[in-house]
């Protein structure tokens, strides 16, 4: 009788919650804010916050299809700049450079990450600095699921996201020129 009156303080109520969050959430941050479109979900969205007076910002998400069929993500659309692209990062015989790309693909039961040094959606013209701790509405449009409004959550200027286990040093996307090799409508 002693060891199970012994035993049940050891059983205390925060390790069963978090034992139960282990077992019950997927493994994202607490910051997440996800959306879901037919068999889609997207997964955290997140700006970098812009320094001084930059022109152009970035955001990331990762894009998750449930479904049995490829998506494509077709163009992005926000109020924050004149123009909202879709964006790759390519090596160019050992220079990264941004490029603008007609579509991104989201296999069948797959994902895609938007991060940084990769694709991402690219904002041309801010009319005012993305700051750490705003958030703003930004509409994806995809071939299959039509459009979705997610909500973009700016985070620090060194943010690598969430997950904050890539070091890409000399590919800081902040500092890069946006538009160099970029093609225009
Ligand atoms: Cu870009």
């Amino acid at each position: 009788m002693t060891m199970f009156k012994l035993s049940v303080p050891a059983l205390s109520l925060p390790a069963a919650v978090v034992a139960a969050s282990m077992i019950f959430a997927a493994p994202i941050p607490a910051v997440a804010q996800d959306a879901k479109a037919g068999s889609l979900m997207i997964e955290q969205p997140w700006a970098r916050a812009t320094p001084g007076q930059a022109k152009n910002g970035a955001a990331y998400m990762t894009i998750h299809n449930g479904g049995t069929a490829g998506d494509r993500l077709l163009a992005a659309s926000a109020e924050v700049s004149q123009r909202v692209e879709l964006h790759n990062h390519i090596n160019n015989d050992g220079v990264m450079q941004m490029r603008e790309v007609e579509a991104i693909e989201v296999p069948a039961s797959g994902m895609t990450e938007l991060k940084p040094g990769s694709f991402h959606v690219m904002f041309m013209g801010l009319s005012a600095p993305l700051k750490e701790g705003d958030s703003f509405p930004l509409t994806l449009t995809f071939e299959q699921a039509g459009d979705l409004t997610v909500t973009v959550n700016v985070q620090s200027v060194g943010s690598m996201g969430g997950m904050e286990k890539m070091d890409h040093g000399t590919m800081d996307h902040g500092g890069m020129k946006h538009g160099e090799g970029a093609k225009t409508n």
